[in-house]
């Protein structure tokens, strides 16, 4: 450990956490946790959920307030960080509470000779089942707020505090790659290096499960749901969404149905309800469907979706089901589980993220031209743009070629009234991306669906 005689300089440029001085490697014995209201906390060396080095510091709390730890246990460290332009760390938080975080967090406590200065980001950073890679600069920014307690001095630094706070009580936190770090104004992470040859980094393969909820109708002559209700089918469906894909995406996007897998059955809403042929054509003719969503936790539990897609097996699911079952255009389940066109399934534990879209079977439309409701570029608008194309320019294409022709704008947004909104949606998470773009590319990821 470095003290005030040589400047701790672990780093000159981005590339960081070589671990070559961590504070956060074994020495969990050499950490302290608090809780403001007493709550019971524990800190522990984790050799299972590591980013630097081979362990991780662990916290368990069962506190609901300010809650946290300290490096060194005792304010006694005499870092000279004065050269040094950021502390780094990474945090991986598991919090079943289903509110999650409160409040902006990490905070973080500079101890000093003298005095302390606190930081505190703009936003929430304590993501959930996901490594979040921290850079606080020293001096403070727009997006990292200092406040100066006394007259401190980064020549003397004794103790580095972090603290967050859950709603409800007590979640689970790693912390690791902690160090104090010097990183170049406005520079970005050096370019990667070249693609070996024959090798496209753009090109997405994803691996689709398609299911389709179709029921036997026997109250309809035996006919599949979307025969007796005169609708589109859904495996020709599936096959022109692919055409489309790879053709709108000049060959960069390219799924690819693994396994079709057609249900006679129906599907279970979030409140235990289930249809049958009876009421569910009782449905259809009254207008007047089971409000409850759909139960995405028991779909994917019951067809052993998150194991499937943690080896690597599927990417994506793709769903049919008819109108009413209460699913979103498209959501996602897993570890760092975000907004796509819905807030992420919840209680769905994986180190790899799915994405499902939900499809309806839809009338065919009077040139006997089947279409989907949402249109499909709406639900891989995040894809298209992950492979470099413009969200928007897409889903015009994908209307255009889906319907036969380019149509009218004015008249094409009468027909699909929400696609504005979807729009504006997906240039939100264009700019969000670019934010998070340096963070994403240093993070290195564990592999995951293509949409980061
Ligand atoms: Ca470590
Ligand atoms: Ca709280």
């Amino acid at each position: 450990m470095s003290r005030c005689a040589a400047p701790f300089v672990m780093v000159s440029s981005l590339v960081l956490n070589v671990g070559a001085g961590e504070f956060s490697e074994g020495n969990a014995v050499a950490w302290g946790a608090f809780a403001s209201d007493n709550a019971a906390v524990s800190v522990s060396d984790d050799a299972r959920r590591v980013r630097v080095g081979a362990q991780s510091v662990r916290l368990v709390t069962a506190s609901g307030f300010d809650t946290g730890v300290r490096y060194p246990a005792a304010p006694t460290a005499h870092w000279n960080a004065s050269t040094n332009t950021h502390l780094a760390f990474w945090t991986f938080a598991d919090n079943t509470n289903s509110a999650g975080f409160q409040g902006n967090q990490p905070v973080v406590v500079l101890k000093t000779a003298g005095g302390s200065y606190r930081y505190e980001p703009a936003g929430n950073e304590t993501h959930n089942r996901v490594w979040a890679f921290h850079r606080v600069p020293l001096a403070g920014d727009a997006r990292w707020t200092r406040t100066t307690t006394g007259a401190p001095t980064l020549g003397d630094v004794n103790q580095i505090e972090i603290h967050q706070d859950t709603w409800d009580y007590g979640f689970t936190i790693y912390y690791d790659g902690l160090e104090f770090a010097s990183i170049a104004s406005g520079g970005n992470p050096p370019p990667g290096p070249p693609p070996p040859p024959g090798v496209n980094p753009d090109l997405v393969r994803a691996r689709a499960l398609l299911f389709v909820y179709d029921p036997i109708m026997e109250n309809k002559g035996g006919q599949r749901m979307h025969a007796a209700y005169h609708l589109g089918d859904p495996v020709q469906l599936t096959e022109r969404i692919v055409s489309d894909f790879r053709s709108n995406s000049h060959g960069l996007f390219l799924p690819h149905v693994v396994e079709t897998n057609i249900v006679d059955g129906y599907w279970f809403h979030r409140d235990g309800f289930q249809y049958d042929d009876t009421t569910y054509d009782q449905a259809v003719t009254t207008g007047q469907y089971h409000s409850s969503g759909f139960d995405y936790v028991r779909f994917i539990a019951d067809n052993g979706i998150a194991t499937r897609v943690l080896s690597g097996d599927l990417d994506e699911i793709w769903l049919y089901q008819g109108v009413g079952a209460g699913t979103w255009e498209s959501t996602m389940a897993g570890d760092g589980g975000y907004w796509c066109n819905s807030s992420p399934v919840q209680g769905v534990p994986s180190e790899r993220l799915v994405c499902r879209h939900g499809m309806e079977f839809r009338a065919r439309r009077r040139r006997g031209d089947p279409f989907l409701r949402p249109p499909c570029g709406e639900h891989h608008g995040p894809l298209l743009q992950a492979v470099g194309a413009k969200p928007c320019e897409q889903l015009e294409r994908v209307h255009a070629a889906r319907q036969g022709c380019a149509r009218p704008r004015r008249r094409r947004q009468r027909a699909f009234p929400g696609e504005r909104a979807v729009g504006l949606r997906l240039r939100q998470l264009a700019r969000r991306r670019e934010q998070r773009g340096r963070l994403v590319q240093l993070s290195q990821l564990p592999r995951r669906h293509a949409l980061v």
